[in-house]
C-alpha cells in the first residue's frame, strides 16, 4: 500500500460543483481530513465565464481545486442536449485549470467519467484503452469535454510542472442525486419511476432499452473516499479509473430497486429506447494499489438513497394522502 505524499489537513479547498452529487459529497468528506473548504454557487460566479473564474480563484487562492461542477445527465439528456454538454463541459475544464495554475494553485484534481473509454473498449477497460477506438454516439459529446479536460491536466503537467490529476468514476448514484425521469441517470430515474407506480397502483413500469446493458455502480461516498486518498498519494499524469469492479444488467438493477422501494408490479422493456454501451466496467486496480476499496454493496447503497429521496420529497407521498 502507497503512503501519503501531500496533506490535506489546513489547506484551502476549492470544491467547483459544490451543490451537485459528487460535489457535496466532496466537501462533506474533504471537511473531515481538516481541510477549509471554500464554495461559490453558480449564480455567484458562473464557471464558463472565463474572466470571472480567473477573477475568482486569484482573489480567493485555494491551495487545492477538486472540479465537480459540470452539466450532466443521463443518457436521455446526453443524446437531447450536446451541445450544452460539450460547450459547458469544455469551457468549464479550460477555465477552471487555467485559471487555476494561473492563480498558483498546488493541486487539483479533475473529474471525468467512464463515457471518455471507446464504446467497444476492453473490459474490465483500462486507463490505457482511452482513444483506442469510437465513442458510444450517445455520450460522445459529454466525453470529448472530458477527454479534453483530462488532456489539459496532462499537458498542464507536462508543460508547467504542475501537480494535478484526474479520476475517472465509474456511473454513480447516491444522496444528492438528480431524481428526473426524463434528464436523470438510470438508478433515480427508475427508483423516482417506481415509487410513483407504487403510490399509484400502477400494474407496470417502463424502463428505457433491451435490459441486457451492464453497468458498475459506485456510490458517492465512495467516491468521495476515493477522491481524498488520489489527493493525498497520487501525483502521476494519466488519470485513474475509480469502480468497485462488480457490474450488473439495467434488468438486474430495476429489479433491485423494486425490492428497495417495495414495488411488485410488472417491469416493462421499451426497445424504443437507446441502450447505449452494452459494458462499462472498469479496471480499478491502480486505483486499489493506492489502498482504495469501496464499502457499499448495490442494494444496501440504494437504500440510502431511497432514503434520502423520503426526506427530500415528501411531496410525492403527501400527494398520495387521502386526508
Ligand atoms: O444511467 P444512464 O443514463 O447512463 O443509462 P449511461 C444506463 C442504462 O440504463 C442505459 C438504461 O442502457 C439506459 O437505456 N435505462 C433504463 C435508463 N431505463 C432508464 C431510465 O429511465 N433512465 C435512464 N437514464 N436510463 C451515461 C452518459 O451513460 O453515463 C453520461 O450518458 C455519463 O455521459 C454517465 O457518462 C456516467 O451509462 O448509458
Amino acid at each position: 500500500m502507497s503512503k501519503d505524499i501531500y496533506t490535506l489537513e489546513g489547506q484551502r479547498i476549492w470544491v467547483a460543483g459544490h451543490r451537485g452529487m459528487v460535489g457535496a459529497a466532496l466537501v462533506r468528506r474533504l471537511a473531515m481530513e481538516g481541510a477549509e473548504i471554500l464554495a461559490i454557487s453558480r449564480t455567484g460566479l458562473d464557471l464558463r465565464r472565463q474572466k470571472d473564474v480567473e477573477g475568482w480563484i486569484a482573489a480567493n487562492k485555494p491551495d487545492v481545486v477538486v472540479l465537480a461542477a459540470a452539466t450532466v445527465g443521463g443518457i436521455g439528456a446526453n443524446a437531447a442536449r450536446p451541445a450544452e454538454f460539450l460547450y459547458d463541459n469544455l469551457a468549464i475544464a479550460q477555465n477552471v485549470i487555467d485559471g487555476s495554475w494561473r492563480a498558483g494553485v498546488e493541486r487539483l484534481l479533475f473529474l471525468g467519467s467512464s463515457c471518455i473509454y471507446p464504446k467497444f473498449a476492453p473490459q474490465p477497460i483500462p486507463e490505457s484503452a482511452l482513444l483506442t477506438g469510437p465513442l458510444e454516439p450517445t455520450n460522445e459529446a459529454y466525453a470529448i469535454a472530458k477527454i479534453a479536460g483530462l488532456k489539459m491536466v496532462e499537458a498542464y503537467r507536462t508543460q508547467y510542472g504542475a501537480r494535478y490529476i484526474s479520476a475517472m468514476p465509474t456511473n454513480l448514484y447516491g444522496p444528492g442525486d438528480k431524481f428526473d425521469e426524463a434528464a436523470g441517470h438510470v438508478a433515480p430515474s427508475l427508483m423516482l419511476r417506481m415509487v410513483r407506480a407504487k403510490l399509484a397502483g400502477a400494474p407496470s413500469v417502463v424502463v428505457w432499452g433491451s435490459g441486457e446493458p451492464r453497468r458498475e455502480f459506485l456510490h458517492v461516498h465512495d467516491l468521495a473516499e476515493a477522491c481524498a486518498l488520489m489527493l493525498r498519494r497520487y501525483d502521476e499524469s494519466g488519470p485513474l479509473n475509480i469502480g468497485g469492479g462488480d457490474e450488473v444488467s439495467i434488468r438486474g438493477l430495476a429489479r433491485t430497486i423494486a425490492r428497495v422501494v417495495g414495488y411488485q408490479g410488472e417491469i416493462v422493456f421499451d426497445a424504443s429506447k437507446p441502450d447505449g454501451t452494452p459494458r462499462k466496467l472498469l479496471d480499478s486496480s491502480r486505483v486499489y494499489a493506492l489502498g482504495w476499496r469501496p464499502n457499499y454493496e448495490l442494494e444496501a447503497g440504494l437504500r440510502d438513497a431511497y432514503f434520502w429521496l423520503q426526506s427530500q420529497r415528501s411531496d410525492l407521498w403527501d400527494a398520495a394522502c387521502v386526508a
